[in-house]
């Protein structure tokens, strides 16, 4: 399709992506072309620092480095879309501050200044969700859908970075009980379940499961149970590291506690542009979603193959 101007992105990849899931990096640059929206390379970007790890180290660190990431979008003029919870955290959290607080980003500057940069605070951050479903909108999407799905039961995964802090969200303070990500979910004809506590962490995040394993495990425990009892077929997540978390970490939920959750788990995890893109009628194979495989330490963990039955027939 013919690439409308108005949408023009630079892409910020962040680690978890390109090292552990490029199918996620695979569908949503396969979704933003099917779109016409148009998507450039941040050449030279870093890590954006993740927040639940440099920030909690030094502030000062976290921040200038998230503000040189941001200027490489501002010499290409363009916003900045990113398909991390964590990514959009720090740069939209850095991208906030820094334009409320004069001498933080004059502060900020100095050091900029030594590698040539300055950050001005002209371009946005957003998210992939946020670009769906502002910028692009839901009843365009829609135009978009060709094949709906039937008797499909989705628990969506907000994770928290993409609706907190809400005052530097752009989702007008809606962070108790947000839809937006449910919303674009059931154009394909998915059904949205309940479950409870939803908005309940997925457990990697903050450095927990770098720190301690076990306990990141259990908050997965704890967050597949409930989407288990809910009756869910697949997970649908916004954020590699929730991916990550949600689908390796289902294993590791399967070891640490099979002595308490009876059956293991082995619930489909889906990123959103993954959904949307196959609702879109794109070539699974560009979307990545994977067929079963035998090799080692290669997600996906759990295997899509009974998500992939169950819609085969209704993708023609
Ligand atoms: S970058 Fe480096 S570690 Fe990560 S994926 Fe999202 S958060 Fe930002
Ligand atoms: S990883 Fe993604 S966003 Fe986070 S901190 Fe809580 S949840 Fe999962
Ligand atoms: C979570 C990122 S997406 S971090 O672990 O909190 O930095």
């Amino acid at each position: 399709m013919s690439k409308n101007s108005k949408w023009k992105y630079g892409f910020f990849l962040g680690c978890v992506a390109p090292n552990r899931y490029p199918m996620i990096e695979a569908s949503i640059r396969a979704v933003f072309d099917h779109l016409g929206a148009e998507i450039l390379e941040l050449e030279g970007a870093s890590c954006c620092p993740a927040p639940g790890v440099f920030r909690a180290f030094h502030i000062p660190t976290w921040l200038v480095i998230a503000a040189r990431n941001l200027t490489i979008a501002e010499e290409l003029g363009i916003d900045v879309v990113t398909g991390c919870n964590g990514c959009y955290g720090t740069l939209r959290d850095a991208w906030v501050e820094l334009n409320h607080e004069p001498e933080l980003k004059k502060m900020i500057n100095e050091h900029l200044a030594k590698i040539g940069r300055e950050f001005k605070g002209s371009i946005e951050p957003k998210h992939v969700v946020q670009v769906l479903y502002q910028d692009l909108g839901i009843e365009y999407l829609r135009g978009f859908v060709k094949h709906k799905f039937k008797d499909l039961k989705v628990a969506v995964h907000y994770g928290c970075h993409i609706i907190k802090p809400s005052d530097k969200r752009p989702w007008g303070g809606e962070y108790e009980d947000p839809t937006f990500l449910d919303e674009i979910i059931e154009i394909t004809g998915a059904k949205s379940i309940n479950y409870k506590d939803k908005f309940q962490c997925c457990g990697a995040g903050g450095a927990v499961r770098t720190a301690v394993k076990e306990i990141s495990a259990d908050f997965s425990r704890e967050k597949l149970e409930n989407i288990r009892d809910a009756g869910a077929d697949i997970i649908i997540d916004c954020c590699p590291f929730c991916h990550l978390q949600l689908d390796l970490g289902q294993m590791e939920a399967n070891n640490f506690y099979k002595d308490i959750i009876g059956e293991p788990y082995k619930i489909p995890v889906i990123y959103v542009t993954q959904l949307l893109g196959l609702a879109f009628g794109i070539d699974p194979n560009l979307l990545g979603l994977m067929k079963n495989h035998d090799l080692q330490q290669v997600p996906p963990f759990i295997s899509l193959e009974p998500f992939l039955e169950k819609v085969k027939n209704q993708l023609t």
